[in-house]
């Protein structure tokens, strides 16, 4: 057996490594008509990027990763001036010192190199990717980026929901014109990221009820914060980037006879600037404490008390969490991309040792049980990472003016569908990747118990899976399940399209895909039925069945459908479709593909050898 050092995995390069990758950004382009000069140009820039992701970023990612990197506490050096320093209140504490918040010089060059290289900007730069095509090419650079940005993926997640809420309630509205300038900001000293505080002790997921943060009229008290119309007081107990010079969050209003409003009507939208005029952290903004999480520890998370913020309402009085919501279904497909990025990460860094690794006298690439694996992760990498740019292409669409109505329905159920899923399958396949590399994946210089660390995050981002399959209710009951029948339909389609090319392999799955469909829309109108019955909690017993199987079935109908064109013959996509596809009804409820027949397997790792000649760098 080679020593450790000398199976160091290697990554490929991002983009030039990732043919799936290439083909469906292609895919998109090749959609509208009359972007050609536009591919071209940007297939060029994401080629840089590729490199720059294996390479500098991934360098400052595992740099931003280690203990000495996390962000701390330290008495400020500020101290007299009050410059860029918290007032640290803690009750074991000195009951008030003044504390800065200290992040690595790694996580500040990735905030730069975000700016530059626009991971915000290029998703509302409409007029560069016509057709609403920036979504897709924004997705595709973060795809590249997220696995190795040792989690600034995260705050810029929430400032991309946060330029979107800009735009969208933001018009006419100076205050949140000059933000939106500094959240698309491509000059690193003009770039803002934002937080999303929604998260109170009473938890993160029955909001509604939860939030006790509330507003006062700001009357008259905020003279250097003209702006402010509100004043907060709250605790956020779970800040996710705390470094973040502006937060959208939510707190509650008072009926007319003084008393805070109850419920989901009680909340309204508001806007926070962190910093003050001259760029001090408010005095009104407390840091209680970082958070000890077990994993995502480049980020400085944080308990924030709020005495007196000054804010502004956005939006209409009470209606907090429908605004907010264009927010979160942003910040959900962040979770997703992120999901994907990590699920390729697992795919090519196995792949790499089990090209180098032999054990019992053979390559693990050659053995048929190591082989297995390698198929199940490639497999899930391609279907999470074709629903979610599925996803972000209608997006894009939807952003642009230029989605109908039928595909406004489908985004809305697909977007938490994207979420729910692709965060289940990263941990499976972060966790059997780990296993993967033996006893090495659970050395901490690996760098692999770093990806199972911050892939568990996923699922609980956001909205647990239970709270986004409440989601896809939601959005099953406003639209009686038309935007679910859709998705369904397409898949359907697809999987017939595919059926009738007559190539060999592809039958027995489109069949599958075809019968999955038609018992799935079945369970749907059964749970639909349940819900104006009185039998509601038998019928929700279906619903996480259903919101994975939606989830499978329309990733089956994008493999099958790229599987079948002319322009894609090889048995590779061939057999993942095979692989994923026959899979589609097995354990309901879960992301299990069960058995992949021992000769698809092979076709797919020999597919994947055959491509696997780029430019690597070390991992
Ligand atoms: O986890 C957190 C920090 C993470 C850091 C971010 C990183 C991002 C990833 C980066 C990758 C590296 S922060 C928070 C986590 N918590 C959540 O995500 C919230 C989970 N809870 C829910 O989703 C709840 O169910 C709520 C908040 C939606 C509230 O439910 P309610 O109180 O029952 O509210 P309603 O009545 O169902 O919805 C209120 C309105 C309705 O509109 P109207 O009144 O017009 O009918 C809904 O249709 O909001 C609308 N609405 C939506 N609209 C609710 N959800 C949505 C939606 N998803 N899309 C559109």
């Amino acid at each position: 057996m080679a020593d450790a050092g000398s199976m160091r995995p290697s990554l490929t390069h991002c983009w030039l490594g990732d043919a799936f990758l290439r083909d469906t950004v292609a895919a998109y382009f090749s959609r509208v008509p009359g972007t050609e000069k536009a591919a071209l140009r940007g297939f060029r820039e994401l080629e840089d990027w590729g490199w720059r992701c294996a390479t500098e970023v991934h360098e400052l990612g595992r740099e931003a990763g280690l203990p000495d990197s996390e962000p701390k506490l330290v008495p400020s050096a500020a101290r007299d001036e009050r410059e860029s320093a918290w007032r640290k209140v803690n009750p074991v504490d000195d009951g008030g010192a003044r504390m800065e918040l200290r992040t690595s010089d790694a996580w500040k060059a990735l905030h730069r190199i975000a700016a530059e290289e626009g991971l915000v900007a290029s998703a509302f730069e409409r007029d560069r990717h016509a057709g609403g095509l920036s979504r897709a090419f924004q997705f595709a650079k973060l795809f590249m980026f997220n696995a190795s940005s040792g989690l600034y993926s995260c705050p810029l997640a929430m400032t991309d929901g946060a330029a979107r809420l800009c735009e969208v309630m933001g018009a006419g509205d100076p205050v949140l014109a000059s933000a939106h300038g500094h959240l698309l900001s491509r000059n690193p000293d003009e770039f803002w990221s934002s937080g999303q505080w929604m998260t109170e002790i009473n938890g993160g997921s029955d909001v509604g009820a939860g939030t006790e943060t509330f507003s006062e009229p700001a009357s008259g008290l905020c003279a250097a914060d003209g702006w402010a119309d509100s004043l907060l007081f709250g605790y956020k107990w779970f800040s996710s980037a705390t470094d973040a010079r502006m937060a959208f969050t939510l707190a509650r209003e008072r009926n007319e006879g003084g008393e805070l409003i109850q419920g989901t009507r009680g909340l309204s939208l508001f806007y926070v600037e962190v910093r003050d005029a001259a760029g001090r952290v408010r005095d009104t903004i407390r840091l209680m404490r970082l958070k000890g999480k077990l994993g995502t520890r480049q980020l400085p998370t944080a308990e924030l008390e709020l005495v007196g913020v000054p804010a502004k309402r956005v939006g209409e009085r009470g209606r907090g969490i429908a605004h907010i919501a264009e927010m979160m279904n942003i910040t959900r497909l962040h979770n997703s991309i992120t999901a994907c990025s990590y699920m390729r990460r697992v795919a090519v860094l196995t792949l790499d040792y089990a090209l180098r690794r032999s054990v019992f006298g053979r390559r693990l690439v050659d053995q048929p049980l190591a082989r297995s694996n390698l198929a199940h992760f490639e497999c899930h990498a391609r279907a999470s990472l074709a629903l979610t740019m599925e996803a972000a292409f209608l997006l894009g669409r939807k952003e642009a003016h230029s989605a109908s109505a039928e595909e406004l329905g489908l985004l809305r159920v697909l977007t938490p569908l994207c979420k729910l899923y692709t965060a289940k399958q990263v941990v499976w396949c972060a966790s059997e990747g780990l296993e993967f590399f033996g006893g090495q994946g659970y050395i901490e210089a690996t760098g692999i118990p770093e990806i199972l660390r911050d892939s568990q995050v996923l699922p609980i981002w956001e909205g647990t899976t239970n709270v986004l399959c409440l989601d896809v209710l939601r959005a099953m009951r406003v639209d009686k399940g038309r935007g679910a029948l859709v998705l369904l339909s397409r898949a359907a389609e697809a999987a017939v399209r595919a059926a009738g090319v007559g190539r060999e392999g592809l039958q027995g799955p489109a069949a599958a895909v075809i019968e999955a469909a038609e018992e799935t829309k079945g369970r749907i109108s059964g749970l639909l039925g349940s819900l104006r019955g009185d039998d509601e909690d038998a019928g929700l017993s279906w619903l996480k069945p259903i919101a994975f199987s939606l989830a499978k079935i329309f990733a089956c109908g994008l493999l099958i459908d790229r599987a079948r064109l002319p322009s894609n013959p090889n048995h590779l996509d061939t057999a993942v479709a095979q692989a994923y596809c026959s899979g589609v009804s097995n354990a309901p409820g879960s992301v299990e593909l069960g058995h992949v027949d021992h000769s698809v397997a092979k076709r797919i790792v020999e597919g994947l050898v055959e491509a696997d000649s780029v430019p690597r760098a070390k991992f």
